[in-house]
């Protein structure tokens, strides 16, 4: 394992101003994503839209690293260059996600599991061969009424993220850690935190009993918030409040950066909470934060653009333009200066 390489990887994702854009869609989530604008989820159809968010210009300012699916990796630009090497060209690490998505965890109803551990170190080794530099693998967690999701669905989802970031790391390649409490639902903020901490916890004892290198990984959790559907939804300073007290009880200090998922926050929500928790860094009564915070977005990044571009050439730029914008606020927002009123500039 080459640490330094892993740190430097690692730590360079989380350079300031910096995020990733999680391009990673499977191809049945891409379909849902075209079916919104009536485009057909082609093959070619997906390359083009890809190079439209890869090409734009300028956003190497802000975004350090794109997460791809399989297909993605594979493919290239009209003239010929494979996506993997015009990013790494411009400065952007290409990463790839590798878990193969969640399925129902037997004797356990209403709770799920990450599969895709079969066959993994050969994977990783073809996929640094693509030109991957980091991973990606989703745990996703429902929180329902009752006593979802089980201490035993924590558990597993837990051992199988340490499981994948051990081959990563293994492998060269730096594990982004991503354990999703899921905004779906009716729970309140509480709850929410009340899971995400038990989930965390779990997963860095799980990480640390599969000697992972925590220098060498970075963490993709959702924000502590309430359900979409609860009635009492919470200012960006009570999410950012509640996120980091979660964070800082469970995440160590060691950890390059934590990179937040959107989760199906609005853009600009995504944008104004990444915000206040950068913004309570120094001025905040514990101190400065011990790990960068940025973003590993998809839909808060992505959905503005296919609004524009809807399968449409004569809108391609028009949504490079709503892209490089997204990216640019997100970058702000890495620095705690973004205010709403500059959606509007
Ligand atoms: C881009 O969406 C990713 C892949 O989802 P599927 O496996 O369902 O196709 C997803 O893992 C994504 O990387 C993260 O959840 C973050 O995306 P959001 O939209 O929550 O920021």
């Amino acid at each position: 394992m080459k640490i330094d390489e892993l740190q430097r990887v690692a730590e360079y994702i989380v350079s300031a101003q910096k995020g990733i854009l999680a391009a990673d869609e499977s191809n049945p989530t891409i379909r849902k994503r075209f079916d919104s604008i009536a485009v057909e989820s082609t093959e070619e159809n997906r390359r083009r839209y890809r190079e439209i968010l890869f090409t734009t210009d300028g956003i190497e300012r802000y975004i350090s690293g794109v997460i791809l699916y399989d297909e993605t990796l594979r493919q290239s630009a009209s003239d010929g260059t494979p996506f993997a090497k015009l990013l790494w060209d411009r400065g952007i690490m290409p990463g790839i996600k590798v878990d193969k998505g969640s399925k129902a965890l037997a004797l356990h109803p209403g709770n799920k599991v990450t599969e895709g551990l079969d066959g993994l170190r050969d994977q990783l080794a073809e996929y640094k061969q693509l030109g991957a530099k980091f991973a990606k693998w989703r745990a996703v967690m429902e929180i329902n009424e009752y006593d979802v999701p089980s201490p035993y669905a924590i558990r597993a989802n837990a051992h199988a993220l340490a499981r994948y970031a051990a081959l990563c790391q293994e492998a060269g390649i730096v594990p982004i850690v991503e354990p999703e409490i899921l905004m779906d639902g009716a729970h309140d903020m509480e709850r929410c935190e009340n899971v995400t901490s038990r989930m965390l916890e779990s997963v860095f004892d799980e990480l640390d009993a599969h000697g992972v290198l925590i220098e060498g990984a970075l963490l993709k959790p959702n924000m502590v918030i309430p359900g979409m559907k609860c009635p009492h939804q919470a200012s960006p300073e009570q999410i950012a409040e509640a996120t980091l007290r979660c964070l800082r009880r469970h995440v160590p200090a060691a950890l390059p950066g934590i990179v937040f998922l959107s989760g199906g926050q609005s853009a600009e929500d995504a944008t104004q909470n990444l915000n206040a928790m950068n913004a309570m860094n120094v001025v905040n009564a514990m101190g400065e934060h011990p790990w960068q915070l940025s973003f590993s977005y998809g839909r808060a990044l992505q959905a503005p653009v296919l609004a524009t571009w809807k399968g449409q050439e004569h809108n391609v730029a028009a949504a490079q333009r709503t892209f490089f914008k997204r990216c640019q606020l997100n970058g702000l927002a890495r620095e705690g200066i973004y205010s709403r009123v500059m959606e509007n500039s």
